[in-house]
C-alpha cells in the first residue's frame, strides 16, 4: 500500500504529464499554424508521450492498491514570440518536470518506499533524454539565427520523429 504522501504526490505528477501533453499539443498547433509541419509533428508526438508517461504513473498507482484521482488542467499558452522561444519554454518545462520528479524521489526515499524509487529511476533516466532533445534543437536554432534554409531543413529532419512505444504496464 502506498503512503498518502505519495500517493498524493504520485497523483500531482499525472496531472503535470498531461499537462505537459497539453502544452506540447498547443505548441504543435502553434507550428502548424506557421506551416512548420515537421516543427509541429514533433510536439505532437512529444505530446503523445507525455501521455504515456501519465498512463505510467495512473498504472503504477493503481497497482499499488492506491486511487487515481485526476484534477483539471490547466490553459496552456497558445503563442510564442518565435520558434526559438518555444523551444526554450519547453525547455524550461522540462526542467520543472525534473525538479519535480526527483523531489518525488526524496519523497520515496523519506518514506523508505524502494518499490517507488525504483519505479521512479526510469523517469530519472528519461528526464536526461527529453532536456538533451530540446537542447540540440534550441542549439541548431540558435546557430542558424532565422535563416529561411535552415529552418527548412530543420523542419524535414524534426517531421521524421516518429513514436517510441513505452510499455506502460508496471
Ligand atoms: Fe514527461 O517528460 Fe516531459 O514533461
Amino acid at each position: 500500500m502506498l503512503k498518502e504522501r505519495l500517493e498524493k504526490n504520485l497523483n500531482k505528477q499525472i496531472n503535470k504529464e498531461l499537462f505537459s501533453a497539453y502544452l506540447y499539443m498547443s505548441m504543435g498547433a502553434y507550428f502548424q499554424s506557421a506551416n512548420l509541419l515537421g516543427f509541429a509533428n514533433w510536439m505532437h508526438i512529444q505530446a503523445q508521450e507525455e501521455m504515456q508517461h501519465a498512463q505510467k504513473f495512473y498504472n503504477y498507482i493503481n497497482e499499488r492498491g492506491a486511487r487515481v484521482i485526476l484534477e483539471q488542467i490547466e490553459k496552456p499558452k497558445t503563442e510564442w514570440a518565435s520558434n526559438l522561444n518555444a523551444f526554450e519554454e519547453a525547455l524550461a518545462h522540462e526542467e520543472f518536470i525534473t525538479n519535480s520528479i526527483n523531489e518525488l524521489v526524496n519523497i520515496a526515499l523519506e518514506e523508505k518506499d524502494h518499490a517507488t524509487n525504483i519505479f521512479l529511476q526510469w523517469f530519472v533516466t528519461e528526464q536526461v533524454e527529453e532536456e538533451a532533445s530540446v537542447t540540440e534543437i534550441i542549439n541548431k536554432l540558435k546557430l542558424m539565427k532565422d535563416a529561411p534554409g535552415g529552418i527548412f531543413m530543420l523542419d524535414r529532419e524534426l517531421a521524421q520523429r516518429q513514436l517510441n512505444i513505452q510499455q506502460t504496464a508496471q
